[in-house]
């Protein structure tokens, strides 16, 4: 057995059931809609009935034009006809808001790439190793012995390109994944329309602010620490609406020695969010953690209701334990 294989019981159910209720996760981003929007193409394509899902809100500029086709609670009508609810993209429950408690009672199939260790639902096709859940999507439609149509390969490519930065988080090893990729250009999927999708389209204003913390960046800890921080004018002026973190932190960690970024901003008057990103060994994770937010080992963020200088204080010293 390979181990990207979908299990039997996922299989089966596919299948059998007639009506499907496809969720992913609060503040979706590529890899989450793409998923839902190539499963729930292909399952139509089968004659099953769908409806997607989405707690929102689509802010990500690159997906914002996706938000037509969510719904953000199930309708009636569905309620009675034994659909099958499909989490995508989750790795735990709370990632879908409101719509948890929407599907109590329903037989939940989860289909992610997490690993949480808290998994959920009665069913599960769970793969840490895998690049994109579209990446898993790509595998069961290939269990039907079938290929994408043009647009979910475009889906199922978009959201590998989200979750590996353009593959640029890629190591060796990576083989199996672009073997999926080169079936997705066959299919129709362009990986030059997916990088324009992803990073063209953005506002003059995006440029602007970012122009504005690269030119406020300090270098702590011989370069290896990276801050910089957005102010309250700021916000007002830009709004939130304008903020590109991804190509930030991307021009960022192309800086010599870097190993950790810090960026500070303003989400209201009162509230500091702090985003934290590391590139090679240093768990921001577990950093953000002490501060009761959350993420991942190279990227991950918390609140804080100080003031801006006393948590650069903070951060400083435990970095100048780390690094
Ligand atoms: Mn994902």
């Amino acid at each position: 057995m390979n181990k990207f294989d979908i299990p039997k019981d996922l299989k089966k159910i596919l299948e059998e059931r007639e009506s499907f209720i496809l969720i992913g996760h609060k503040n979706p981003d590529g890899d989450c809609l793409s998923s839902q929007l190539a499963l729930g193409s292909f399952l139509k394509r089968q004659g099953k009935r769908i409806c997607l899902l989405s707690p929102g809100p689509f802010d990500r500029s690159e997906i914002e034009h996706q938000e037509k086709h969510f719904q953000a609670h199930i309708p009636q009508s569905w309620k009675n006809i034994n659909p099958l609810v499909v989490v995508l993209d989750c790795s735990t429950i709370d990632r879908i808001g409101y719509l948890a408690d929407e599907i109590t009672g329903m037989d939940i199939a989860v289909i992610d790439h997490h690993d949480s260790g808290m998994s959920f639902g009665d069913i599960q096709f769970i793969e840490p190793e895998a690049p994109s859940v579209t990446f898993l999507i790509h595998k069961i439609i290939e269990s039907f012995h079938m290929e994408p149509n043009s647009y979910e390969a475009e889906l199922i490519l978009f959201g590998i390109a989200t979750d590996t930065g353009f593959f640029r988080h890629l190591e060796s090893g990576s083989q199996e994944l672009f073997h999926s990729v080169a079936k997705l250009t066959k299919c129709g999927a362009s990986p030059k329309d997916t990088y324009a999708q992803m990073y063209g389209g953005r506002t003059l204003k995006s440029k602007q602010l970012a122009g504005r913390l690269l030119s406020r960046m300090t270098s702590q800890l011989e370069g290896k620490l990276i801050l910089t921080f957005e102010t309250k004018e700021d916000l007002f002026e830009f709004g939130i609406e304008n903020r590109d973190s991804d190509l930030f932190y991307q021009q960022v960690q192309g800086i010599k020695d870097v190993e950790v970024i810090i960026l500070i901003r303003f989400e209201s008057i009162s509230e500091i969010s702090v985003g934290l990103r590391s590139r090679l060994f240093a768990d921001v994770g577990a950093v953000a953690k002490t501060f009761g937010g959350g993420g991942h080992k190279k990227a991950a963020g918390f609140t804080w209701n100080g003031s801006t200088d006393e948590i650069t204080e903070k951060l400083i010293k435990i970095f100048s334990k780390i690094l």
